[in-house]
Protein backbone atom coordinates (compact mmCIF):
# COMPACT_ATOMS: atom_id res chain seq x y z
CA UNK A 1 0.00 0.00 0.00
CA UNK A 2 1.98 3.22 -0.61
CA UNK A 3 -0.15 6.51 0.72
CA UNK A 4 -0.44 9.56 -2.23
CA UNK A 5 0.34 12.71 -0.84
CA UNK A 6 0.06 15.14 -4.19
CA UNK A 7 -1.50 14.72 -7.62
CA UNK A 8 -0.77 15.67 -10.93
CA UNK A 9 -3.37 15.66 -13.14
CA UNK A 10 -2.86 16.01 -16.53
CA UNK A 11 -5.63 17.28 -18.02
CA UNK A 12 -8.00 20.74 -17.98
CA UNK A 13 -11.79 22.08 -17.40
CA UNK A 14 -13.79 20.25 -15.47
CA UNK A 15 -12.44 16.78 -15.21
CA UNK A 16 -9.11 18.30 -13.83
CA UNK A 17 -11.72 20.03 -11.73
CA UNK A 18 -13.69 17.09 -10.48
CA UNK A 19 -10.22 14.98 -10.01
CA UNK A 20 -9.02 17.84 -7.90
CA UNK A 21 -11.73 18.10 -5.51
CA UNK A 22 -11.39 14.52 -4.62
CA UNK A 23 -7.57 14.33 -3.92
CA UNK A 24 -8.52 17.68 -1.62
CA UNK A 25 -11.59 15.65 0.45
CA UNK A 26 -8.48 13.05 0.59
CA UNK A 27 -6.11 15.60 2.30
CA UNK A 28 -3.81 15.19 -1.21
CA UNK A 29 -2.43 17.48 -2.79
CA UNK A 30 -3.34 18.90 -6.09
CA UNK A 31 -0.94 20.21 -9.29
CA UNK A 32 -2.53 21.38 -12.63
CA UNK A 33 -0.55 21.66 -15.68
CA UNK A 34 -1.91 24.16 -18.37
CA UNK A 35 -1.04 25.76 -21.80
CA UNK A 36 -0.95 28.95 -22.80
CA UNK A 37 -4.60 29.16 -23.80
CA UNK A 38 -5.51 27.97 -20.07
CA UNK A 39 -3.71 30.28 -18.03
CA UNK A 40 -6.32 32.25 -16.16
CA UNK A 41 -8.42 28.76 -16.12
CA UNK A 42 -10.79 27.64 -13.01
CA UNK A 43 -8.24 24.03 -12.98
CA UNK A 44 -5.45 26.28 -12.71
CA UNK A 45 -6.64 28.70 -10.08
CA UNK A 46 -8.26 25.18 -8.49
CA UNK A 47 -5.03 23.75 -7.41
CA UNK A 48 -2.60 23.55 -4.94
CA UNK A 49 0.21 24.50 -7.83
CA UNK A 50 0.36 24.89 -11.48
CA UNK A 51 2.68 23.95 -13.97
CA UNK A 52 2.86 25.64 -17.30
CA UNK A 53 3.77 22.88 -20.26
CA UNK A 54 3.70 24.90 -23.75
CA UNK A 55 1.67 26.16 -26.26
CA UNK A 56 -2.00 26.09 -26.82
CA UNK A 57 -2.52 23.18 -29.26
CA UNK A 58 -2.82 19.78 -27.20
CA UNK A 59 -0.32 18.32 -29.14
CA UNK A 60 2.59 20.63 -28.27
CA UNK A 61 1.27 21.01 -24.22
CA UNK A 62 -1.38 18.43 -22.73
CA UNK A 63 -0.37 15.44 -24.96
CA UNK A 64 3.28 15.90 -24.28
CA UNK A 65 4.36 13.36 -22.15
CA UNK A 66 7.84 13.98 -21.04
CA UNK A 67 6.58 17.72 -20.21
CA UNK A 68 3.84 16.29 -17.79
CA UNK A 69 6.52 13.91 -16.06
CA UNK A 70 9.06 16.22 -15.53
CA UNK A 71 6.00 18.60 -14.04
CA UNK A 72 5.39 15.70 -11.80
CA UNK A 73 8.65 15.11 -10.86
CA UNK A 74 9.24 18.94 -10.29
CA UNK A 75 6.81 19.94 -8.30
CA UNK A 76 7.31 16.58 -6.14
CA UNK A 77 3.96 14.88 -6.66
CA UNK A 78 3.73 11.06 -6.58
CA UNK A 79 0.55 10.27 -8.89
CA UNK A 80 -0.64 11.22 -12.07
CA UNK A 81 -4.65 11.00 -12.88
CA UNK A 82 -4.80 11.80 -16.88
CA UNK A 83 -8.69 12.26 -16.89
CA UNK A 84 -10.54 11.63 -20.01
CA UNK A 85 -9.05 12.34 -23.67
CA UNK A 86 -5.63 13.20 -23.92
CA UNK A 87 -3.14 10.90 -22.84
CA UNK A 88 -5.95 8.51 -20.65
CA UNK A 89 -5.96 5.45 -22.98
CA UNK A 90 -2.17 6.01 -23.73
CA UNK A 91 -0.09 2.93 -23.09
CA UNK A 92 3.01 5.04 -23.41
CA UNK A 93 1.99 7.41 -20.83
CA UNK A 94 0.61 4.98 -18.27
CA UNK A 95 3.86 3.16 -18.86
CA UNK A 96 6.08 6.05 -18.38
CA UNK A 97 4.84 7.33 -15.64
CA UNK A 98 5.31 3.81 -14.15
CA UNK A 99 9.07 3.69 -15.42
CA UNK A 100 9.22 7.46 -13.52
CA UNK A 101 8.49 5.83 -10.28
CA UNK A 102 5.05 7.59 -10.25
CA UNK A 103 1.43 5.64 -9.83
CA UNK A 104 -0.56 6.07 -12.49
CA UNK A 105 -4.48 6.44 -11.61
CA UNK A 106 -5.65 4.17 -14.16
CA UNK A 107 -5.38 0.74 -14.88
CA UNK A 108 -1.69 -1.03 -16.05
CA UNK A 109 -0.42 -0.03 -19.58
CA UNK A 110 -1.04 -3.76 -20.46
CA UNK A 111 -4.82 -3.66 -20.13
CA UNK A 112 -4.60 -0.36 -22.01
CA UNK A 113 -2.93 -1.90 -24.94
CA UNK A 114 -5.11 -4.83 -25.10
CA UNK A 115 -8.28 -2.98 -25.04
CA UNK A 116 -6.73 -0.59 -27.59
CA UNK A 117 -7.27 -3.14 -29.65
CA UNK A 118 -10.56 -4.21 -30.69
CA UNK A 119 -9.30 -7.91 -31.81
CA UNK A 120 -6.83 -8.70 -28.68
CA UNK A 121 -10.06 -7.35 -26.53
CA UNK A 122 -12.61 -9.76 -28.53
CA UNK A 123 -9.93 -12.78 -28.66
CA UNK A 124 -9.26 -12.31 -24.56
CA UNK A 125 -13.07 -11.53 -23.40
CA UNK A 126 -14.52 -14.92 -25.69
CA UNK A 127 -12.74 -16.60 -23.33
CA UNK A 128 -14.90 -16.15 -20.57
CA UNK A 129 -18.12 -16.32 -22.04
CA UNK A 130 -18.71 -12.61 -23.07
CA UNK A 131 -21.56 -12.91 -25.99
CA UNK A 132 -19.86 -11.03 -29.04
CA UNK A 133 -21.68 -9.93 -32.18
CA UNK A 134 -21.74 -12.81 -34.42
CA UNK A 135 -18.35 -12.57 -37.15
CA UNK A 136 -14.55 -13.25 -37.32
CA UNK A 137 -12.63 -13.19 -34.25
CA UNK A 138 -9.34 -12.63 -36.52
CA UNK A 139 -7.83 -10.05 -38.70
CA UNK A 140 -9.39 -10.60 -42.31
CA UNK A 141 -6.41 -12.06 -44.61
CA UNK A 142 -8.09 -13.24 -47.60
CA UNK A 143 -11.25 -12.09 -49.37
CA UNK A 144 -13.02 -15.42 -50.40
CA UNK A 145 -12.84 -16.82 -46.50
CA UNK A 146 -14.12 -13.15 -45.15
CA UNK A 147 -16.93 -13.27 -47.84
CA UNK A 148 -17.88 -17.15 -46.76
CA UNK A 149 -17.90 -15.23 -42.89
CA UNK A 150 -20.26 -12.21 -44.35
CA UNK A 151 -22.39 -15.11 -46.38
CA UNK A 152 -22.81 -16.99 -43.21
CA UNK A 153 -23.97 -14.11 -40.41
CA UNK A 154 -26.06 -12.35 -43.46
CA UNK A 155 -25.57 -9.15 -44.94
CA UNK A 156 -25.62 -6.22 -43.61
CA UNK A 157 -22.14 -6.34 -42.36
CA UNK A 158 -20.18 -4.00 -40.78
CA UNK A 159 -16.22 -3.84 -41.26
CA UNK A 160 -14.08 -2.26 -38.66
CA UNK A 161 -10.91 -1.28 -37.68
CA UNK A 162 -9.08 -3.34 -35.13
CA UNK A 163 -7.28 -0.01 -33.82
CA UNK A 164 -9.91 1.73 -34.55
CA UNK A 165 -12.99 2.85 -31.67
CA UNK A 166 -15.22 5.00 -30.62
CA UNK A 167 -17.08 4.66 -34.01
CA UNK A 168 -13.63 5.66 -35.84
CA UNK A 169 -13.24 3.23 -39.34
CA UNK A 170 -16.17 1.56 -39.68
CA UNK A 171 -18.07 0.59 -43.00
CA UNK A 172 -21.03 -1.20 -43.65
CA UNK A 173 -21.19 -3.43 -46.37
CA UNK A 174 -24.65 -3.87 -47.76
CA UNK A 175 -24.45 -7.06 -49.47
CA UNK A 176 -21.87 -9.20 -51.63
CA UNK A 177 -21.21 -7.41 -54.62
CA UNK A 178 -19.69 -4.17 -52.52
CA UNK A 179 -18.06 -6.49 -50.06
CA UNK A 180 -14.72 -5.99 -52.22
CA UNK A 181 -14.51 -2.46 -52.38
CA UNK A 182 -15.65 -1.68 -48.91
CA UNK A 183 -12.73 -3.50 -47.97
CA UNK A 184 -10.27 -2.09 -49.67
CA UNK A 185 -11.31 1.20 -48.40
CA UNK A 186 -11.97 -0.10 -45.00
CA UNK A 187 -8.12 -1.52 -45.03
CA UNK A 188 -6.58 1.83 -46.63
CA UNK A 189 -8.10 4.41 -44.27
CA UNK A 190 -7.66 1.90 -40.88
CA UNK A 191 -3.52 2.15 -42.61
CA UNK A 192 -3.26 6.06 -43.01
CA UNK A 193 -5.67 7.03 -39.37
CA UNK A 194 -3.94 4.18 -36.94
CA UNK A 195 -1.05 2.94 -39.13
CA UNK A 196 -2.70 -0.81 -38.89
CA UNK A 197 -4.93 -2.21 -41.35
CA UNK A 198 -6.22 -4.79 -40.12
CA UNK A 199 -10.55 -5.35 -40.13
CA UNK A 200 -12.69 -7.57 -39.37
CA UNK A 201 -16.19 -8.18 -39.94
CA UNK A 202 -19.31 -8.31 -37.57
CA UNK A 203 -22.83 -8.71 -38.09
CA UNK A 204 -24.24 -5.20 -38.25
CA UNK A 205 -27.22 -4.51 -35.92
CA UNK A 206 -29.23 -1.95 -37.47
CA UNK A 207 -30.91 -0.50 -34.60
CA UNK A 208 -29.05 -0.96 -31.69
CA UNK A 209 -28.98 0.78 -27.69
CA UNK A 210 -26.06 1.49 -26.60
CA UNK A 211 -25.65 0.38 -22.73
CA UNK A 212 -22.60 0.44 -20.72
CA UNK A 213 -21.51 -0.76 -17.29
CA UNK A 214 -19.14 0.90 -15.07
CA UNK A 215 -16.80 -1.57 -13.66
CA UNK A 216 -14.00 -1.39 -11.07
CA UNK A 217 -10.80 -3.41 -10.36
CA UNK A 218 -8.51 -3.46 -7.39
CA UNK A 219 -4.71 -4.98 -7.25
CA UNK A 220 -5.54 -7.91 -5.37
CA UNK A 221 -8.06 -9.61 -8.48
CA UNK A 222 -11.25 -8.44 -7.07
CA UNK A 223 -13.65 -6.67 -9.92
CA UNK A 224 -16.98 -5.74 -9.60
CA UNK A 225 -19.68 -3.44 -11.65
CA UNK A 226 -21.88 -0.15 -10.27
CA UNK A 227 -24.43 -0.99 -12.92
CA UNK A 228 -25.31 0.51 -16.06
CA UNK A 229 -25.49 3.84 -18.08
CA UNK A 230 -27.73 4.16 -21.17
CA UNK A 231 -26.04 5.76 -23.90
CA UNK A 232 -28.44 5.49 -26.87
CA UNK A 233 -28.91 9.25 -27.27
CA UNK A 234 -25.88 10.06 -29.20
CA UNK A 235 -24.89 12.38 -32.57
CA UNK A 236 -21.92 11.30 -34.71
CA UNK A 237 -20.86 9.24 -31.43
CA UNK A 238 -21.10 12.16 -29.86
CA UNK A 239 -22.73 11.50 -26.28
CA UNK A 240 -25.66 13.83 -25.92
CA UNK A 241 -27.93 12.27 -22.80
CA UNK A 242 -26.85 9.73 -20.52
CA UNK A 243 -28.69 8.18 -17.46
CA UNK A 244 -28.93 5.60 -15.26
CA UNK A 245 -30.12 2.84 -15.06
CA UNK A 246 -31.39 2.12 -18.30
CA UNK A 247 -35.02 2.17 -18.75
CA UNK A 248 -34.93 -1.13 -20.61
CA UNK A 249 -33.23 -3.57 -18.47
CA UNK A 250 -34.79 -6.28 -16.75
CA UNK A 251 -33.47 -7.31 -12.80
CA UNK A 252 -31.89 -10.29 -15.01
CA UNK A 253 -31.23 -8.86 -17.92
CA UNK A 254 -28.92 -6.33 -15.62
CA UNK A 255 -27.51 -8.95 -13.45
CA UNK A 256 -26.36 -11.00 -16.56
CA UNK A 257 -24.67 -8.04 -18.48
CA UNK A 258 -23.36 -7.04 -15.14
CA UNK A 259 -21.68 -10.47 -14.82
CA UNK A 260 -20.65 -10.29 -18.50
CA UNK A 261 -19.08 -6.76 -17.53
CA UNK A 262 -17.10 -8.44 -14.55
CA UNK A 263 -15.90 -11.06 -17.07
CA UNK A 264 -14.42 -8.41 -19.55
CA UNK A 265 -12.38 -6.69 -16.58
CA UNK A 266 -11.45 -10.51 -15.41
CA UNK A 267 -10.31 -11.28 -18.93
CA UNK A 268 -7.56 -8.67 -19.09
CA UNK A 269 -6.80 -8.55 -15.03
CA UNK A 270 -8.04 -4.90 -14.55
CA UNK A 271 -7.81 -2.57 -12.31
CA UNK A 272 -9.15 0.89 -11.63
CA UNK A 273 -12.21 2.66 -13.24
CA UNK A 274 -13.29 0.83 -16.61
CA UNK A 275 -16.15 0.92 -18.94
CA UNK A 276 -17.78 -2.42 -20.82
CA UNK A 277 -19.88 -1.23 -23.99
CA UNK A 278 -22.51 -3.80 -25.43
CA UNK A 279 -24.88 -3.08 -27.90
CA UNK A 280 -28.57 -4.55 -27.34
CA UNK A 281 -30.21 -5.51 -31.16
CA UNK A 282 -34.28 -5.12 -31.01
CA UNK A 283 -34.72 -8.81 -29.38
CA UNK A 284 -32.60 -7.22 -26.34
CA UNK A 285 -29.56 -9.41 -26.63
CA UNK A 286 -26.53 -8.16 -25.53
CA UNK A 287 -22.91 -8.02 -27.13
CA UNK A 288 -19.55 -6.72 -25.86
CA UNK A 289 -18.39 -4.03 -28.31
CA UNK A 290 -15.32 -2.65 -26.28
CA UNK A 291 -13.98 -1.51 -23.21
CA UNK A 292 -13.02 1.96 -22.40
CA UNK A 293 -9.71 1.82 -19.99
CA UNK A 294 -10.60 5.63 -18.51
CA UNK A 295 -12.89 7.41 -16.23
CA UNK A 296 -15.70 8.71 -18.07
CA UNK A 297 -17.33 11.75 -18.87
CA UNK A 298 -20.73 10.27 -18.14
CA UNK A 299 -19.34 8.83 -14.79
CA UNK A 300 -21.05 11.42 -12.70
CA UNK A 301 -24.48 9.46 -13.68
CA UNK A 302 -23.60 6.24 -12.11
CA UNK A 303 -22.13 8.37 -8.75
CA UNK A 304 -25.14 9.52 -8.36
CA UNK A 305 -27.24 5.99 -8.67
CA UNK A 306 -24.71 4.47 -6.16
CA UNK A 307 -23.96 6.99 -3.87
CA UNK A 308 -20.42 6.90 -4.40
CA UNK A 309 -17.47 8.82 -5.57
CA UNK A 310 -15.38 7.09 -8.67
CA UNK A 311 -12.62 9.09 -8.40
CA UNK A 312 -11.67 9.08 -4.44
CA UNK A 313 -12.30 5.15 -5.44
CA UNK A 314 -9.62 5.18 -8.62
CA UNK A 315 -7.57 7.34 -5.93
CA UNK A 316 -8.42 4.00 -3.48
CA UNK A 317 -7.46 1.42 -5.96
CA UNK A 318 -3.96 3.24 -7.16
CA UNK A 319 -3.20 3.08 -3.61
CA UNK A 320 -3.47 -0.47 -3.31
CA UNK A 321 -6.25 -0.78 -1.12
CA UNK A 322 -9.06 -3.66 -1.70
CA UNK A 323 -12.34 -2.24 -3.18
CA UNK A 324 -14.41 -1.52 0.34
CA UNK A 325 -17.56 -3.19 -0.41
CA UNK A 326 -19.19 -6.48 -2.26
CA UNK A 327 -20.87 -6.52 -5.58
CA UNK A 328 -24.27 -7.36 -3.23
CA UNK A 329 -23.68 -3.72 -1.71
CA UNK A 330 -24.50 -2.28 -4.07
CA UNK A 331 -27.95 -1.34 -4.96
CA UNK A 332 -29.62 1.50 -7.63
CA UNK A 333 -30.38 4.34 -6.05
CA UNK A 334 -33.50 6.87 -7.67
CA UNK A 335 -32.73 7.90 -11.33
CA UNK A 336 -29.66 10.29 -12.99
CA UNK A 337 -29.55 11.85 -16.23
CA UNK A 338 -26.78 13.71 -17.75
CA UNK A 339 -26.53 16.22 -20.75
CA UNK A 340 -23.45 18.03 -21.81
CA UNK A 341 -23.54 21.41 -22.76
CA UNK A 342 -21.78 22.05 -25.25
CA UNK A 343 -20.27 25.66 -27.13
CA UNK A 344 -22.23 24.47 -30.26
CA UNK A 345 -24.88 25.70 -32.74
CA UNK A 346 -27.54 22.86 -33.42
CA UNK A 347 -29.49 24.82 -35.77
CA UNK A 348 -25.92 25.39 -37.82
CA UNK A 349 -24.94 21.40 -37.93
CA UNK A 350 -23.58 21.63 -34.36
CA UNK A 351 -21.00 23.70 -35.54
CA UNK A 352 -18.74 24.74 -32.44
CA UNK A 353 -19.78 28.18 -31.66
CA UNK A 354 -16.46 29.33 -29.38
CA UNK A 355 -16.77 33.00 -27.54
CA UNK A 356 -17.17 34.56 -24.38
CA UNK A 357 -19.43 33.29 -22.10
CA UNK A 358 -21.33 37.03 -20.85
CA UNK A 359 -23.59 35.92 -18.94
CA UNK A 360 -23.00 32.32 -17.47
CA UNK A 361 -25.67 31.39 -14.55
CA UNK A 362 -26.12 28.14 -13.31
CA UNK A 363 -29.31 26.30 -12.25
CA UNK A 364 -29.60 25.06 -8.76
CA UNK A 365 -31.52 22.98 -6.25
CA UNK A 366 -32.39 19.78 -4.82
CA UNK A 367 -30.85 16.79 -7.32
CA UNK A 368 -28.96 19.23 -9.62
CA UNK A 369 -25.17 18.89 -9.99
CA UNK A 370 -23.33 20.64 -12.42
CA UNK A 371 -19.90 20.15 -13.08
CA UNK A 372 -17.77 23.18 -15.38
CA UNK A 373 -14.48 24.64 -15.44
CA UNK A 374 -15.62 28.38 -16.89
CA UNK A 375 -16.81 31.46 -14.99
CA UNK A 376 -19.34 34.36 -16.80
CA UNK A 377 -16.96 36.26 -18.27
CA UNK A 378 -14.67 33.62 -19.67
CA UNK A 379 -13.70 32.47 -22.91
CA UNK A 380 -14.05 28.85 -24.18
CA UNK A 381 -11.19 28.30 -26.08
CA UNK A 382 -10.82 27.44 -29.63
CA UNK A 383 -8.00 24.66 -29.17
CA UNK A 384 -10.43 21.95 -27.10
CA UNK A 385 -13.05 20.30 -26.92
CA UNK A 386 -16.10 22.98 -26.39
CA UNK A 387 -17.94 21.29 -23.72
CA UNK A 388 -18.74 23.82 -21.59
CA UNK A 389 -20.60 21.72 -18.66
CA UNK A 390 -22.52 18.77 -17.56
CA UNK A 391 -25.71 19.33 -16.19
CA UNK A 392 -26.94 15.88 -13.89
CA UNK A 393 -30.23 15.67 -12.16
CA UNK A 394 -31.05 13.05 -10.01
CA UNK A 395 -34.47 12.04 -8.50
CA UNK A 396 -36.57 8.95 -7.06
CA UNK A 397 -37.99 7.98 -10.75
CA UNK A 398 -37.24 8.27 -14.56
CA UNK A 399 -39.94 11.00 -14.78
CA UNK A 400 -39.22 13.61 -11.91
CA UNK A 401 -35.85 13.31 -13.09
CA UNK A 402 -36.60 14.26 -16.31
CA UNK A 403 -39.06 16.75 -14.59
CA UNK A 404 -35.94 18.51 -12.98
CA UNK A 405 -33.74 18.42 -16.29
CA UNK A 406 -36.86 20.26 -18.03
CA UNK A 407 -36.26 22.91 -14.88
CA UNK A 408 -32.79 22.79 -14.79
CA UNK A 409 -32.20 23.85 -18.43
CA UNK A 410 -34.63 26.44 -18.63
CA UNK A 411 -33.03 28.14 -15.48
CA UNK A 412 -29.16 27.74 -17.39
CA UNK A 413 -28.68 31.41 -18.82
CA UNK A 414 -25.82 31.28 -21.04
CA UNK A 415 -25.19 34.16 -23.18
CA UNK A 416 -22.86 35.08 -25.44
CA UNK A 417 -22.34 31.90 -27.59
CA UNK A 418 -25.06 29.36 -28.75
CA UNK A 419 -25.24 25.94 -26.71
CA UNK A 420 -26.81 22.43 -26.52
CA UNK A 421 -29.15 23.34 -24.18
CA UNK A 422 -31.96 24.17 -26.00
CA UNK A 423 -31.56 20.84 -28.14
CA UNK A 424 -31.69 18.74 -25.08
CA UNK A 425 -34.68 20.18 -24.18
CA UNK A 426 -36.15 18.95 -27.39
CA UNK A 427 -34.64 15.31 -26.24
CA UNK A 428 -36.11 15.53 -22.76
CA UNK A 429 -39.48 16.75 -24.16
CA UNK A 430 -39.61 14.14 -26.78
CA UNK A 431 -42.20 11.85 -26.38
CA UNK A 432 -39.81 8.82 -27.94
CA UNK A 433 -37.37 9.81 -25.15
CA UNK A 434 -39.78 10.04 -22.60
CA UNK A 435 -41.10 6.54 -23.16
CA UNK A 436 -37.91 4.82 -23.69
CA UNK A 437 -38.56 3.65 -26.12
CA UNK A 438 -35.25 5.15 -28.46
CA UNK A 439 -32.20 4.04 -30.17
CA UNK A 440 -28.93 5.37 -31.41
CA UNK A 441 -30.81 6.91 -34.24
CA UNK A 442 -32.86 8.93 -32.22
CA UNK A 443 -30.81 12.12 -33.14
CA UNK A 444 -30.35 10.97 -37.14
CA UNK A 445 -34.84 10.24 -36.86
CA UNK A 446 -36.28 13.03 -34.65
CA UNK A 447 -34.14 15.95 -35.13
CA UNK A 448 -33.87 18.87 -37.03
CA UNK A 449 -33.09 22.17 -36.70
CA UNK A 450 -36.79 23.81 -37.14
CA UNK A 451 -38.14 21.81 -34.18
CA UNK A 452 -36.04 24.52 -31.96
CA UNK A 453 -36.77 27.12 -34.50
CA UNK A 454 -40.81 26.20 -32.80
CA UNK A 455 -39.42 26.12 -29.67
CA UNK A 456 -37.77 29.61 -30.70
CA UNK A 457 -41.06 31.50 -31.81
CA UNK A 458 -43.28 30.60 -29.16
CA UNK A 459 -40.87 31.96 -26.87
CA UNK A 460 -40.98 34.92 -28.80
CA UNK A 461 -44.36 35.23 -28.81
CA UNK A 462 -44.66 34.65 -25.31
CA UNK A 463 -41.96 37.24 -24.58
CA UNK A 464 -44.11 39.72 -26.48
CA UNK A 465 -47.27 38.86 -24.69
CA UNK A 466 -45.19 39.02 -20.97
CA UNK A 467 -43.54 42.81 -22.27
CA UNK A 468 -47.56 44.24 -23.14
CA UNK A 469 -48.34 43.36 -19.39
CA UNK A 470 -45.18 43.77 -17.42
CA UNK A 471 -43.20 47.18 -17.96
CA UNK A 472 -39.68 46.90 -15.65
CA UNK A 473 -36.45 46.91 -17.58
CA UNK A 474 -35.51 43.76 -17.04
CA UNK A 475 -38.38 42.47 -19.47
CA UNK A 476 -37.84 45.48 -22.06
CA UNK A 477 -34.45 43.71 -22.71
CA UNK A 478 -36.34 40.46 -23.31
CA UNK A 479 -38.53 42.30 -25.77
CA UNK A 480 -36.10 44.13 -27.85
CA UNK A 481 -33.99 40.81 -28.27
CA UNK A 482 -36.87 38.36 -28.73
CA UNK A 483 -38.40 41.17 -31.56
CA UNK A 484 -35.20 42.07 -33.53
CA UNK A 485 -33.26 38.62 -33.45
CA UNK A 486 -36.06 36.41 -32.50
CA UNK A 487 -34.57 33.04 -34.07
CA UNK A 488 -31.33 33.07 -33.01
CA UNK A 489 -31.88 34.29 -29.15
CA UNK A 490 -34.24 31.22 -28.92
CA UNK A 491 -32.39 30.68 -25.84
CA UNK A 492 -30.43 33.80 -24.33
CA UNK A 493 -33.62 35.58 -23.12
CA UNK A 494 -35.89 33.07 -21.96
CA UNK A 495 -38.44 34.33 -19.79
CA UNK A 496 -39.56 30.91 -17.71
CA UNK A 497 -37.87 32.64 -14.56
C1 LIG B 1 -21.73 -1.66 -34.15
C2 LIG B 1 -22.99 -1.22 -34.58
C3 LIG B 1 -23.82 -2.14 -35.18
N1 LIG B 1 -23.40 -3.41 -35.37
N2 LIG B 1 -21.36 -2.94 -34.33
C4 LIG B 1 -20.13 2.62 -32.84
C5 LIG B 1 -19.12 2.98 -31.83
C6 LIG B 1 -18.31 1.76 -31.61
N3 LIG B 1 -18.06 1.59 -30.22
C7 LIG B 1 -19.12 0.64 -32.16
N4 LIG B 1 -20.26 1.23 -32.79
C8 LIG B 1 -21.20 0.45 -33.37
N5 LIG B 1 -20.87 -0.83 -33.56
C9 LIG B 1 -22.19 -3.77 -34.94
N6 LIG B 1 -21.80 -5.04 -35.16
C10 LIG B 1 -23.36 0.09 -34.36
C11 LIG B 1 -22.45 0.94 -33.77
C12 LIG B 1 -22.93 2.28 -33.58
C13 LIG B 1 -23.14 2.81 -32.33
C14 LIG B 1 -22.85 2.10 -31.17
C15 LIG B 1 -23.05 2.65 -29.94
C16 LIG B 1 -23.55 3.94 -29.83
C17 LIG B 1 -23.82 4.66 -30.95
C18 LIG B 1 -23.62 4.12 -32.20
C19 LIG B 1 -23.91 4.87 -33.32
C20 LIG B 1 -23.70 4.34 -34.56
C21 LIG B 1 -23.19 3.05 -34.69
Amino acid sequence: MTKITKILVANRGEIAIRVMRSARELGILTVAVFSEADRNALHVRYADEAVFIGPPPSSESYLKIDKIITAAQKTGADAIHPGYGFLSENEDFAQAVEDAGLIFIGPSAKAIELMGSKLAAKAAVAEFNVPLVPGTAEPIKEITKAKQVARHVGYPILIKASAGGGGKGMRVVENEESFEEQMDRAVSEATSAFGDGSVFIEKYITKPRHIEFQIFGDKHGNVVHLFERECSIQRRHQKVVEEAPSSILTEEKRRLMGEAAVNVGKACGYYGAGTVEFILDDNLDFYFLEMNTRLQVEHPVTEEITGLDLVKLQIKIAEGEPIPFKQEDLKINGHAIEIRVYAEDPANNFLPDIGTLKTYKRPQGHGIRVDDGFEQGMDIPFYYDPMIAKLICKADTREAAIEKMKRAINEYEITGLETTLGFCKFVMEHEAFRSGNFDTRFVENYFTPSVLQATCEDEAMIAAIVVTHLSNDKTMQVKETAHHKPVSQWKKNRITR
